[in-house]
């Protein structure tokens, strides 16, 4: 049941897609700031985060997941089973797929999983990243989306230059129930500050590594304290995890060169965010086979 039109609504809305389709980033542009982080490697976003989008009218909380795919580890199959929850919990599913690619088997496997356990919630095309494309590629897209499932709406999106960013959270919002506020005003998200300091990490960790790395890099905040004798500093206490020795030496790199622009890139996005001075102190571990340790995987938080 919808709302009627002048009441207050609230409630959820995820989005869906493979890895990489711009879920995240569509997330952050509709929250208005950083809540989850991106990447341009595949299976970046390992839980689900939500962002709250505040408006006089209503409350829209959006679910961002991982991307779904084929998995290959316990890792991989952990995330997939997360998505699938999460569809049953909320009150619209956007399914997110990018302009500037062919729908391929994955979205359509992804469509087809998605009608069998959202029968009843409605789910919306969303074709990201418009900005890539022409306006004819993006109409051919549209119209090739609209041969997979049955969609509630389709709207084409670019989180980038905001295109139709609001009138996407309209048309979600207008698939949401009445309802209070059910965050406090300002709450842009529910992650503890811990959390989004280790994915404030990973995320500069991730950059301009290559090959199977990014889905082997793990990050923990073991500890965060104000700096003794110093009222304007935190100290933050991190672990990098990787998974084979090899793998530690190119995190690392040359006298420990890339370490430290990952370091000095986190403590800029961490210093942002808690707005105080850090010291980031990161160390680099190896913990052999996480993705597919089941006891190691507890440890790290899936
Ligand atoms: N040009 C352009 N690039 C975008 C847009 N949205 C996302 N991207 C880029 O696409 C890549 C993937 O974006 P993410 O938001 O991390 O994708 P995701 O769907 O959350 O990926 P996973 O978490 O791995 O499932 C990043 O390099 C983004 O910068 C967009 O609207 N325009
Ligand atoms: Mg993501």
């Amino acid at each position: 049941m919808t709302a009627a039109p002048h009441e207050h609504r609230s409630g959820f809305a995820c989005f869906v897609g493979r890895p990489n389709a711009g879920k995240s980033t569509l997330t952050n542009a509709l929250v208005g700031s950083k809540v989850a982080i991106t990447s341009d490697k595949p299976q970046t976003t390992r839980h689900t985060i939500r962002g709250i989008v505040h408006r006089p009218d209503a409350q829209l909380i959006l679910v961002d997941t991982p991307g779904l795919h084929r998995p290959r580890t316990l890792l991989g199959e952990r995330l997939n089973a997360l998505v699938r929850e999460t569809w049953s919990e909320v009150d619209v599913v956007g399914l997110c797929i990018p302009a500037d690619q062919k729908i391929g088997p994955g979205d359509k496997f992804i469509a087809a999983e998605l009608s069998k356990v959202a029968r009843k919630t409605p789910v919306i095309g969303i074709v990201t990243k418009t900005d890539l494309v022409s306006k004819e590629q993006v109409a051919e897209q549209l119209l090739a989306l609209q041969e997979v499932v049955d969609f509630a709406e389709l709207i084409p999106v670019s989180a980038v230059d905001g295109y139709q960013v609001s009138a996407l959270t309209d048309l979600l919002i207008s698939r949401l129930p009445a309802g209070p506020q059910l965050y406090p005003d300002g709450e842009l998200t529910d992650e503890p500050e811990t959390t989004l300091i280790a994915e404030l990490i990973r995320e500069a960790a991730l950059e301009g590594v290559r090959d199977e790395l990014p889905h082997s890099i793990a990050v923990t905040v073991e500890e965060m304290r104000p700096r003794e004798g110093r009222d304007d500093m935190v100290e933050i206490f991190a672990e990098l995890y990787v998974e084979r020795q090899s793998q530690k030496a190119i995190v690392i790199g040359k006298q420990a060169e890339r370490l430290k622009y990952v370091g000095m890139t986190a403590r800029k996005q961490i210093e942002a965010l808690l707005g105080s001075k850090v010291h980031l102190d990161l160390h680099v571990k190896v913990a052999k086979d996480w993705q597919r340790d089941p006891k190691q995987l507890r440890k790290l938080g899936f």
